[in-house]
């Protein structure tokens, strides 16, 4: 069946006008409107196609920002609304285009973004986790993008990163971005109701220790909102069987608002019958969770879309209809601001590192990327123009064996450990500027420009001294790289990472960690919005293993 436009809804100048939609902003484990104190209760949906598959891994276009085509928005609101719709998730916005239409359109109908920060290309990856400048840089790019919109709720600074207990050292790396882009909503003066929070896979041996994780330790540090990805309940379970009554339990004195940011599991009954959608809003699970987002709106092949669509036509699947009779049963009693306690304080203690988890609650440094490019030009060996991502991983891991073997300790000052709770001063720069602070280290402690050749991937050249504030920064942080200091954040400028001069240590590539590029099916990983088939067997048997 064919919508069309709704009467009444106009884009046309949409870009212009300023929507008078109030912001949604969090008291304790609540969301509230902040015109009136009402309780908000998110009826989401997941609204983002999957990425060409014909894009290149590495390429900065291969995903399609949802919130662009003023004509796809017009085309799919109306659909929206009938869900009764009122937040949208998106998973990977283009900063270099504009918004306006589609966020005036949506702010124009009711309703709400929260968006993740990352992109498939510039995440932080589990396996070989970092947070730099190069990925604070693209996620500072995406608040700066939809903090004008009055319409944005806030931000996922990670999701799914760990998703098994071996990979947990990773969260660290998201609680240090989720710490920085707080900071740097508040530096900018942006609306203090912008929000940060994190989406967490289901998995049930790191899921627990992630949510207290996330709000331990400072309040400063710790997340705003708790999204979790869960596919519990399938087909026809009910509240008990599910694991949603074990969840809510789990959940019930969580200090800030949790949410459902992924749901919708589609083993068992076909078509979905959203069974769990009147009893995720009513009183036994209302009080604990600010409602969900139903995962997804588009059907790319993995059988969670609700409408398939072409060109300007959209056609409703029967997951869609039942998930429309399902909300049109929805009223969710909430609490008025003003009559709300808050009760629950985050600063919980942090888990400890041992066998069941891996993060050290030191966090790693702020990302500056002006510190970074000082010290590279500081240095009296680097790597060779156009040294391959490879080629520097190579070269940092005969350097971090050396370390290993007790030889010579020439890494210090870039080595990472979000276990150990270990992180040289420069650990925050790029895959190259890492490398050359290592490789000038090592040809320091052995003679000079002769230690430099690396096999030919090295190369000496003159130093530049520091001056002004990097250079105090960089007499803080000493020789050796380990003592830390909070030199601020500082993106990285398009003209430092060009490397325009020929000096400059801006690597072209979008790497993650030095290892980004090797390893492509997690440098990747975003979770189910890209993988949900592929996830899917995992999903299949945390869901068994529960309901035993
Ligand atoms: C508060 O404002 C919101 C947004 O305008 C509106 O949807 C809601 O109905 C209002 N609450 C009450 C009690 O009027
Ligand atoms: C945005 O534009 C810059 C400069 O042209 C480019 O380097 C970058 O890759 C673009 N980002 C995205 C996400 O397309
Ligand atoms: C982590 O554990 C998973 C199984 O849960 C295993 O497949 C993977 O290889 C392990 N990774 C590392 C780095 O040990
Ligand atoms: C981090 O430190 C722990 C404990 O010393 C060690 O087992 C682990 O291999 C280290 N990880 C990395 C990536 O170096
Ligand atoms: C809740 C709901 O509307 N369920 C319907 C989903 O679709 C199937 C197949 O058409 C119907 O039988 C259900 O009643």
């Amino acid at each position: 069946m064919k919508y069309s436009v709704l009467a009444g809804l106009s884009l046309v100048g949409a870009a212009l006008a300023k929507s008078s939609i109030p912001s949604i902003e969090v008291k304790g484990k609540k969301f509230f409107y902040s015109n009136n104190g009402t309780e908000f209760s998110i009826r989401g949906v997941a609204y983002q196609a999957n990425y060409d598959g014909t894009a290149q891994s590495g390429s900065s276009d291969s995903y399609v920002d949802p919130l662009v085509d003023a004509a796809t928005c017009e085309r799919d609101i109306p659909y929206l609304l009938s869900l009764r719709t009122n937040v949208v998730r998106t998973y990977a916005i283009n900063p270099n285009q504009s918004h306006d239409d589609c966020m005036n359109a949506l702010a124009d109908a009711g309703i709400y973004v929260i968006s993740d920060l990352s992109s498939p290309d510039e995440s932080i990856v589990s396996s070989d986790p970092s947070w730099n400048a190069e990925l604070f840089t693209r996620y500072s790019q995406v608040v700066d993008t939809l903090a004008p919109y009055p319409n944005v709720i806030g931000f996922f600074a990670g999701n799914e990163v760990a998703d098994a207990v071996n990979n947990t050292a990773s969260m660290a790396y998201v609680k240090a971005a989720v710490r920085d882009l707080k900071t740097y909503i508040k530096d900018k003066n942006y609306r203090s109701s912008l929000a940060v929070g994190y989406a967490t896979d289901d998995n049930q041996y790191v899921r627990e220790a992630i949510s207290n994780y996330l709000v331990c330790d400072n309040a400063e540090d710790s997340i705003d909102f708790f999204g979790y990805n869960i596919y519990e309940f399938c087909g026809d379970s009910s509240y008990a069987s599910s694991g949603y009554k074990d969840r809510t339990e789990e959940f019930a004195d969580y200090p800030v608002p949790a949410f459902f940011s992924e749901y919708g599991c589609v083993e068992g009954t076909k078509p979905r019958p959203f069974d769990d959608v009147p009893i995720l809003y009513s009183d036994k699970m209302n009080d604990v969770w600010s409602g969900g987002i139903v995962y997804m709106y588009f059907e790319v092949g993995n059988h969670y879309g609700l409408v398939s669509t072409s060109g300007s036509s959209v056609s409703k699947k029967q997951d869609f209809d039942n998930l429309s009779s399902q909300m049109q049963k929805v009223t969710v009693t909430g609490v008025n601001s003003a009559d709300y306690k808050v009760t629950t304080t985050v600063g919980r203690s942090c888990p400890t590192t041992g066998p069941d988890w891996m993060a050290n609650s030191k966090l790693p440094p702020s990302p500056n990327s002006d510190l970074c490019e000082c010290m590279y030009q500081s240095l009296e060996c680097i790597p060779v123009d156009g040294l391959s991502e490879k080629k520097i991983k190579e070269v940092y891991d005969y350097l971090y064996g050396l370390k290993a073997k007790g030889t010579i300790d020439a890494v210090s000052g870039v080595y990472s450990n979000g276990t150990e709770g270990v992180y040289g001063a420069y650990s925050m720069c790029n895959a190259k500027q890492r490398v050359a602070w290592a490789m000038d280290r090592y040809a320091k402690k052995n003679g000079g420009a002769s230690a430099c050749g690396f096999q030919g991937k090295g190369t000496s050249k003159a130093a530049t001294s520091a001056s002004g504030s990097c250079s105090t920064q960089m007499s803080s942080i000493g020789a050796a790289g380990s003592n830390t200091i909070n030199a601020g954040l500082a993106a990285s400028s398009g003209a430092a990472d060009g490397g325009s001069n020929g000096g400059g240590s801006g690597s072209s590539a979008t790497s993650s960690g030095i290892a980004a590029g090797m390893n492509q099916p997690q440098a990747v990983h975003v979770g189910a919005w890209q993988l949900g088939a592929y996830t899917l067997a995992a999903i299949g048997t945390g869901v068994f293993m529960i309901m035993l």
